[in-house]
């Protein structure tokens, strides 16, 4: 066993002996060459992966407002709901950063079945507002992270959609004219439109995304939704409120998307 072994050390030494060899320069050529190549992609791997990462933030993000939005839209534009014309369904809260309705979707002429016992008809009562614990003094900018959107059906909370900073509704009358918040018990059948603005933000920071400087901050975003619809910057209230979050880059490397869609409610003033 021994003797194999020695033989077969000695063969490869003699094979390496007659080997052409590689000289320290062209080793040296070699690694360097490998090295650039090696570089080259590693840095396009990087800059890929964080296009890979801004577009999955972004793609999320804009996943996350339309599942959420499109309950949430259907069911305003139901608000008030009442087909048996019992009176019974419309607005009952209406702020800027809670909005609370009913909805006869059963269409049994009640919102509370009676009993016994007495059961609430499903989904027939319905607020829409931020986590309280993310906004503590409820002017609907989230400053405690994560932050909810939250549906409270009979007083009980569900998670809509995660992320959501802010959250801002304005009110519109039969004139399209922009109606006091919070809007009075008297005046909540007045409510013909409401106007829902969203702005949600990544949970993750990326630090190669600069938001530190005007040209891309955040704010201009708003901007550009103000410019474009000017009632807007005069209905904010938690905008105006939270002005200095607001109007200065936020700097946190946090990508954001503002949504902001109006819902005529169909059930309104009929
Ligand atoms: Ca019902
Ligand atoms: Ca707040």
């Amino acid at each position: 066993m021994r003797a194999v072994q020695l033989d077969s050390l000695d063969e490869e030494c003699v094979m390496a002996g007659n080997q052409k060899g590689f000289t320290l320069v062209e080793i040296l050529v070699v690694l360097a060459l490998s090295g650039l190549v090696t570089g080259a992609v590693y840095k396009s791997f990087t800059a890929q992966q964080r296009v890979y990462i801004a577009q999955d933030q972004v793609a999320g993000l804009q996943q996350d407002i339309r599942a959420s939005l499109e309950i949430m839209l259907k069911e305003i534009r139901m608000a008030g709901y009442d087909p048996r014309g019992t009176d019974i369904a419309g607005f009952l809260a209406a702020s800027n950063t809670r909005l609370q309705f009913t909805a006869d979707h059963n269409g049994n002429g009640q919102l509370i079945t009676p009993g016994p016992p007495d059961t609430n008809d499903p989904h027939e009562d319905v607020t829409y507002s931020l986590k309280p614990e993310s906004d503590p003094n409820d002017d609907g900018v989230a400053t405690v992270f994560p932050s909810e959107l939250r549906r409270t059906v009979w007083g009980a909370p569900e998670s809509m959609v995660e992320n959501v900073e802010v959250l801002n509704f304005v009110y519109l009358d039969e004139s399209d004219a922009v109606m006091e918040t919070p809007v009075t018990g008297a005046n909540l059948d007045r409510i013909r439109s409401v106007q829902v603005c969203l702005v949600l933000r990544a949970d993750k920071a990326d630090r190669h995304f600069d938001n530190s400087r005007s040209a891309i901050a955040f704010s201009n975003l708003l901007r550009d939704a103000i410019v474009a619809d000017p009632s807007l910057a005069a209905s904010l209230p938690a905008y105006a409120t939270a002005q200095a979050w607001t109007w200065t880059p936020p700097n946190d490397g946090h990508r954001r998307r503002l949504l902001k869609t109006t819902v005529k409610c169909r059930n309104a003033g009929i």
